[in-house]
């Protein structure tokens, strides 16, 4: 094995307002290069790709939920989820944001599938404000 990787060179077509959209982001996020941070780009559609592909695969990544905590029993099923399902959750974090908001993040690690719907009964609930899943690719 030699150490570093070589490297592909290839040409992309993209508008152009796509273009400068991108260079505004990854400049503004400090990535030196445009290389860089094509690269995480890749990176991040393939972890995102995986997972929406996965049927029956072990995936590892973590569950961002915002949620308002003055909807009547939010906080009481959003737990009661969480307790059915303890055998993909291996943390979670709860954040009092605001007088009314809560931001909980779930670590989960184990079969796609339950986690998939995990994450589609938490995002369901009515107060459920936002729901994010951030899959790695292991
Ligand atoms: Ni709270």
């Amino acid at each position: 094995m030699t150490g570093k990787q070589s490297v592909v060179r290839f040409s992309v077509s993209l508008p152009p307002s796509l273009m400068r959209e991108f260079d505004e982001v990854w400049k503004s996020m400090g990535y030196k290069s445009r290389s860089k941070a094509a690269h995480d780009a890749f990176r991040s559609l393939i972890s995102e790709f995986k997972w929406m592909r996965k049927k029956a695969e072990k995936i590892i990544g973590a569950i961002v939920l915002l949620y308002y905590v003055d909807m009547p029993s939010l906080l009481d099923q959003i737990m009661h989820v969480q307790h059915r399902f303890e055998d993909v959750i291996c943390s979670s974090m709860h954040v009092h944001l605001t007088q009314d908001k809560c931001l909980e993040i779930i670590a989960v690690k184990g079969d796609a599938q339950e986690i998939k719907q995990l994450t589609q009964e938490l995002m369901i609930k009515k107060g459920v404000k936002q729901l994010k899943f951030a899959a790695m690719a292991p």
